[in-house]
């Protein structure tokens, strides 16, 4: 009898043989991977994930910014099983509905905040980030062109915004990187700096002064194109996988006053910053503007299963329901019950958890307590916070802020010490960002400093054998 390689209990070097012959991951350089092999993750547990040598690891990036709600959640899993039981699938296409998609849309809808004019009564439904930005550019479009304006197609997005990997999502998406592979941004899509100050701000310019520079280059923009010719503008809240680049706090305010001069709809794509990762349940409350269309995804379930979709705020929902007739859009599980009765059952622990509210009382500040602590390590050129997410900036001289040179790779040195010593956070550029788990204790987030700080001494400690400092 010939044995099921996938069946089969198989040992580590097993598995990463079947992945380097068979799985090819995003994002990968599968040589490269193949040359070390992957760590094979097998199990999790609260804020702790297992690789299959038996290693524990704190996982200060919730997965990939999802597991708000932590592993191990019975909730989540017994809200799939009795939803698979009853009704696994059916569309929502063809003129029929199903429970958990409608009561989730209600619940979003009484869960996101009405600021101003802008009220947000609809869902439109999709499986990932991605999808829902590309039904973000299909939506946006439709509505200029009922509103017969069917020049309005640009849409501006932001140099290192993520806004995912679909042709769309990577167009809309300023990394470089994706861009010069196939052919992208695609028509009518462009992209103005990013409001980092630490990288971008001039000598003696406060923060404040430059968020309103940094704003202002959008209305650059808008008036470069003809203002007759914009669509809409599209940016995280703080962007994420961009490295935590937190705006300052003028620029939101003044992006608002320059969208609504000119018209143009606002997109807040809160893949990565809504369901209290910002201690909100949406991040557009926290900065006090007022979007049109929210993009929203992963921590919807707490990453237990994939979903995504967008808030239609009614300026946009209006027009297409009133004046639309049919909007050719749309995906086999727009509205999947299993993922929709997940999300409801994530939402309904996070409520009686409190967990968008914890952050903002208790969690938030004592994070930033804590960066606020490690920003004298000899590394760390800056340490910044924003609600349950940070991010800290590795430099070769603290005194002038000289960074290191690149092909020294020293964030991935750290990140190698990290996983060494049992802790998960991402590098991004020269910076090393954290997003954990929202049911941290303080305790918890003691032991995570603990180990950020270790993983620092030990990439200083390398640095200096090296000779690179
Ligand atoms: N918008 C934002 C703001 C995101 O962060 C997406 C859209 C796309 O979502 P999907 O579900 O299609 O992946 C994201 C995803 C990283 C990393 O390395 C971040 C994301 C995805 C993969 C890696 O930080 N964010």
């Amino acid at each position: 009898m010939t044995s099921n390689p996938v069946t089969a209990t198989l040992n580590t070097q097993d598995i990463q043989a079947l992945d380097s012959a068979h799985f090819m991951h995003p994002f990968t350089d599968h040589g490269d991977l193949a040359s070390r092999g992957a760590r094979v993750i097998v199990k999790s547990e609260g804020i702790y994930i297992w690789d299959s040598e038996g290693h524990k690891i704190l996982d200060a990036m919730s997965g990939l910014w999802c597991v708000n709600a932590g592993y191990g959640r019975q909730a989540l899993a017994q809200a799939a099983f009795d939803q698979m039981m009853t009704l696994p699938f059916y569309n929502s296409f063809f003129q029929t509905t199903n429970v958990p998609a409608v009561k989730l849309a209600a619940k979003l809808a009484s869960l996101a905040p009405r600021v101003g004019d802008r009220s947000f009564e609809h869902v439109f439904y999709s499986s990932s980030g991605s999808e829902s930005n590309d039904s973000n550019v299909r939506m946006v479009r439709r509505y200029w062109d009922l509103l017969g304006q069917p020049q309005r197609k640009v849409i501006i997005s932001r140099k290192n915004a993520y806004h995912g990997s679909t042709m769309a999502g990577a167009s809309l998406g300023g990394m470089s990187g994706m861009h010069a592979q196939g052919d992208l941004p695609i028509p009518n899509i462009t992209h103005i700096e990013q409001p980092y100050f630490f990288e971008n701000g001039l000598p003696g310019e406060t923060a404040d002064e430059f968020g309103l520079r940094a704003a202002r280059w959008l209305e650059d923009k808008i008036l470069a194109l003809g203002p007759e010719r914009v669509a809409a503008f599209i940016a995280e809240p703080i962007q994420g996988a961009g490295g935590v680049i937190i705006p300052p706090a003028t620029y939101w305010p003044e992006i608002q006053r320059i969208v609504d001069k000119y018209g143009i709809l606002l997109i807040s794509d809160e893949v990565i910053c809504a369901f209290g990762r910002l201690g909100h349940w949406f991040a557009y409350e926290k900065f006090g503007y007022k979007p049109d269309l929210v993009t929203f995804a992963k921590a919807v379930t707490s990453g237990y299963i994939p979903l995504g979709g967008v808030l239609v705020g009614n300026r946009v929902a209006k027009v297409l329901i009133e004046q639309g007739g049919e909007f050719n859009h749309g995906y086999t599980y727009s509205g999947h019950p299993v993922a929709c009765a997940v999300a409801l059952a994530n939402l309904d622990l996070m409520e009686r958890e409190q967990l968008p509210q914890r952050v903002k009382t208790d969690l938030a500040p004592y994070l930033a307590q804590c960066f606020e602590a490690i920003a004298s390590h000899p590394l760390v050129g800056l340490a910044e916070t924003c609600g349950f997410t940070a991010g800290l900036v590795l430099v070769k001289n603290k005194a002038t802020g000289e960074r290191f040179a690149e092909h020294l790779g020293v964030v991935m040195i750290c990140r190698r010490h990290c996983f060494d010593n049992g802790l998960i956070m991402r590098a991004v550029g020269d910076r090393m960002i954290i997003a954990p788990p929202l049911i941290m204790t303080h305790a918890d987030i003691d032991e995570m400093m603990r180990l950020v700080r270790q993983a620092l001494d030990f990439t200083l400690q390398e640095l200096t054998q090296k000779g690179s400092l």
